[in-house]
């Protein structure tokens, strides 16, 4: 079927998350819903909020905007709007344009009878963002933990944060998801580099088939994972990636205070070794 005739067919109202057809309809090619319209609405206030942000913030170089959270001294609460609300706003506007972005790609999802892998996949990246943002300072007991937002401001946080550890290369959540990280670089370049291989030939030759594929790692590792199974893998690592991330961050603080060097204490401290 001809992808056109597919979508004249599945072009219809119906199957929204909320129920009804309040803004159940397409605008040339996209797919509006209610909750494309809350994603467009955090989206305009929140880097409407950014710009206010910088605009009081004394410089317009990309590099060295800088918006940052609340000093800790405001703990949980609310904090003057040039002294961290700006902050405290552009997140609330950011998980709402990121949980809106997700409901919108399950409410597509399910119109179109699909699994849900999707917003799931997606959703971890915006669990690892809300770990970092709300989890971690609310069990800190100050929103002044969060990172601010802003190129080279956030990468000094993650720099003076993982040092406040010693060495954060020690955190073992830390070693897995990394791990994990380069596990996912190494399946999808295998996987890119073999589909090329196969269907993508100089001009004039065959294109070869999934079985050439199996073949291939048969030959050189004596195992195939399958054509299905390299995506499962593949989900799985960079769902891993994103998770571990999230961990490793949210025990630094609130579960282990100490630098993570230490945390393998209890490896020296095995009775074992006396
Ligand atoms: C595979 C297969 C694919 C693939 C790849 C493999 C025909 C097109 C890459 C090989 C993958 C293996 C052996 C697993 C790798 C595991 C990790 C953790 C990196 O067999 O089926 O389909 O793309």
């Amino acid at each position: 079927m001809a992808m056109l005739s597919f979508e004249r067919k599945y072009r219809v109202r119906g199957g929204t998350l909320i129920g009804g057809d309040l803004f159940d309809f397409w605008v040339g090619p996209f797919y509006v819903g209610f909750f494309g319209v809350t994603t467009i609405f955090c989206t305009l206030v929140g880097t409407l909020m950014i710009f206010y942000g910088a605009a009081i913030g004394g410089t317009w170089n990309p590099w060295t905007i800088n918006i940052a959270p609340p000093d800790l001294k405001y703990g949980l609460g609310l904090a003057p709007l040039k002294d961290g609300g700006i902050w405290q706003i552009v997140t609330v506007c950011a998980l709402g344009a990121f949980v809106s972005w997700a409901l919108r790609q399950a409410e597509i999802a399910r119109k179109l009878g699909m699994g849900y892998h999707i917003p799931v996949a997606y959703g971890m990246a915006v669990f690892a963002y809300f770990t970092l943002v709300v989890i971690r300072p609310v069990l800190m007991g100050a929103w002044g933990h969060g990172f601010p937002y802003g190129i080279l401001s956030h990468l000094d946080w993650v720099s003076n944060t993982g040092y406040q550890y010693l060495h954060f290369h020690y955190n073992p959540a830390h070693m897995l998801a990394v791990t994990f990280f380069f596990t996912t670089t190494l399946a999808l370049s295998l996987h890119g580099a073999l589909v090329l291989s196969a269907i993508n030939p100089a001009p004039g030759e065959d294109v070869k088939t999934a079985e050439h594929e199996n073949t291939f790692f048969r030959d050189t590792i004596g195992y195939s994972i399958g054509t299905l199974g390299i995506h499962r893998v593949g989900l799985f690592l960079a769902l891993s990636a994103g998770f571990w991330s999230a961990v490793c961050i949210v025990i630094s603080g609130p579960f282990w205070t100490h630098g993570w060097p230490q945390w393998w204490g209890w490896w020296l401290n095995l009775p074992i070794w006396s």
